[in-house]
């Protein structure tokens, strides 16, 4: 099986493939990160693609991301620290009051498939957990929510931010099915993403 298998079978959602793959590849020899990068990444990339054209839907990028994820695990343990060069850090929430997590899931595996460091903080995160976010040192924060009535807590997180001195150490990006651009440019958001292939490219944009 070739870079290019794993690379297929990851848009294919092939977990045990992508698995079996590489496996076979670290026998092999090849780098860690050779295999990150030309596989497993490249190939999130792709289905992002293939989701904003509209030739993709959400549970075909579940599955492309399930199956990037059982690739990524077993390359853990074989990428050193400082082997990769991190995309950029990111903490991710769904906010207080709200439950809802499979679209914040799917954003987190996305970012983590673009080679983001991904500190996933839960559902239902309170202002003050963004805020020990930000003072941990991470470049963005990402606020989710699904309910009318839960986002209007991404307007108190914002605030929150503010009141810590830390609004300008931090970027923000929101999102969820009630979120709208109008909506973030209200709270003072950096950027809305309206699904996880977009947040992917805003967050790569916000850090460029
Ligand atoms: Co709830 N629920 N729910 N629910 N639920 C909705 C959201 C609702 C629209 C259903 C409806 O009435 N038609 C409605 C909200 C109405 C409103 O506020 N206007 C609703 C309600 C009312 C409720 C409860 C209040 C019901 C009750 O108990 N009376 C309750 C609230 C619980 C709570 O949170 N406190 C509740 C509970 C639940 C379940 C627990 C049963 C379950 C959640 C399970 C889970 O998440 N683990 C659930 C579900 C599954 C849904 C629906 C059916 C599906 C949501 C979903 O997962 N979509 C939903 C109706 C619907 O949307 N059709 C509904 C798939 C997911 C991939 O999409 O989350 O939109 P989404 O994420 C997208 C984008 O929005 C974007 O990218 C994702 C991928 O493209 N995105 C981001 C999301 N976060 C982002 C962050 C970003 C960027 C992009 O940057 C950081």
């Amino acid at each position: 099986m070739s870079l290019q298998d794993i690379f297929q079978n990851v848009i294919k959602g092939q977990a045990q493939a992508v698995e079996a793959g590489v496996k076979e590849e670290l026998n092999a020899g090849t780098p860690p990160e050779k295999i990150l990068n030309e596989s497993l990444i490249a190939a999130m990339d792709e289905v992002g693609s293939r989701f904003e054209r509209g030739e993709f839907f959400v549970p075909e990028m579940l599955i492309a991301a399930r199956a990037m994820q059982t690739g990524l695990n077993l390359l853990k343990p074989h990428l050193a620290e400082g082997d990769i060069k991190s995309a950029g850090s990111v903490a991710i929430g769904t906010v207080q009051g709200d439950l809802h997590d499979i679209g914040k899931n799917l954003v987190a595996m996305m970012l983590e498939g673009a080679g983001f460091e991904v500190n996933d903080l839960g559902v239902d995160v309170s202002p003050e957990k963004f805020v020990n976010a930000a003072k941990e040192g991470v470049q963005v924060i990402g606020m989710s929510a699904l309910l009318t009535t839960t986002m209007s807590n991404m307007e108190l997180s914002i605030k929150a931010l503010e009141e810590a001195g830390l609004r300008d150490k931090v970027k923000v990006v929101i999102g969820g099915a009630p979120v709208t651009q109008d909506f973030a440019n209200k709270i003072g958001a950096d950027a809305f993403a309206p699904d996880a292939s977009s947040a992917t490219r805003k967050v790569r944009d916000l850090l460029s």
